[in-house]
């Protein structure tokens, strides 16, 4: 799967963002921020992405969209593979072969669904060979409901 084209190696550390105050909330997120850092690729590309330092809760990260990804890493934990301890770390490697815009998220059962609903998921964009546009933008809506 890898080093057919280019390696693009990316580091996702995990952590948990305490709100501060009335306006802010509790959030898990990738790298810091919701939604989680744009991952923008190009067809042909090997992707490896390295998670880190996670939360206080076992993890996981699949990879929505991306079909050639080998089943073990495909982040359905603990089904497929084991789930990321706190303090573990896990190298998901990938490759994309056709262009589109995916996400990333938690698939680890039975937290997945809390996990993504405190911020954790992202954007992939899979960019053509070729443009067939000149603009774009990207949007990830949520909704968050705070007390
Ligand atoms: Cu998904």
């Amino acid at each position: 799967m890898l080093g057919r084209d280019k390696l693009k190696r990316l580091h996702l550390p995990l952590s948990r963002n305490n709100g501060k105050s009335k306006r802010e909330t509790e959030a898990f997120t990738f790298n810091g921020t919701v939604p989680g850092p744009e991952i923008r690729v190009n067809v042909g590309d090997s992707v490896q992405v390295t998670i880190t330092k996670t939360l206080a809760e076992p993890t996981s990260v699949h990879w929505h969209g991306i079909n050639r990804i080998a089943w073990i890493h495909d982040g359905v934990a603990p089904v497929t593979q084991a789930v990321i301890q706190p303090g573990g770390r896990h190298v998901y490697p990938f490759f994309v072969d056709r262009p589109g815009t995916f996400m990333y998220h938690p698939h680890f059962l039975p937290n997945e669904a809390s996990q993504v609903d405190k911020g954790m998921y992202g954007p992939i964009i899979v960019e053509p060979q070729r443009k067939t546009y000149t603009k774009e933008f990207t949007m990830m809506l949520g909704g968050w409901i705070v007390k």
